[in-house]
């Protein structure tokens, strides 16, 4: 099973679409292994946005993350990256298809309401940075055989 980091941005906590948003993954059949809420520091945010640095719109993306809680998840499931990605929609909110959470909830620029991993590579280091090895759980869920065969 693959696991993914996705992070609910301040926009998407200060609209209290957290439950909502999360509730999509749930019902998709991705498994929460790792969910909390947090004050990002700065330093935290230019790890996380490292490799934007340099570009345009690098500070107003640190500036905008450390601004306001966000929520910060590892979900798990059969090609959970890709899956997500999907469910995420395009980075332009305007540009998101109807059906995707940013092409629900979301109109411009950053406030596209959420991260999620781009790759594998990326997922690992982005989980690395965001959460303990402690903080990752591993459980059995029950209805797993009902949605992975
Ligand atoms: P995504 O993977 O869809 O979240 O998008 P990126 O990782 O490419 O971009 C991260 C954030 O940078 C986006 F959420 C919004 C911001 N961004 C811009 O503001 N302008 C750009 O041209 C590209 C990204």
């Amino acid at each position: 099973m693959q696991q993914t980091l996705v992070i609910v941005k301040p926009d998407g906590v200060q609209r209290g679409l957290v439950g909502k948003i999360l509730a999509r993954f749930e019902e998709r059949g991705l498994k929460i292994v790792a969910l909390k809420m947090l004050q990002v520091s700065r330093e935290l945010a230019e790890k996380h946005y490292a490799v934007h640095q340099g570009k345009f719109f690098y500070d107003g993306l640190v500036s905008y993350i450390v601004s306001s809680p966000v929520v910060v998840m590892v979900l798990e499931g059969h090609e959970a990256i890709k899956v997500v990605r999907a469910m995420v929609g395009a980075t332009r909110p305007w540009e998101a298809a109807a059906g995707t959470i940013r092409g629900d909830y979301a109109m411009m620029g950053l406030r596209n309401l959420i991260h999620a991993s781009d790759a594998p590579e990326t997922a690992a280091s982005e989980i690395a940075l965001w959460f303990t090895p402690e903080e990752l759980t591993t459980w059995t869920r029950e209805m797993d055989r009902w949605v992975n065969e």
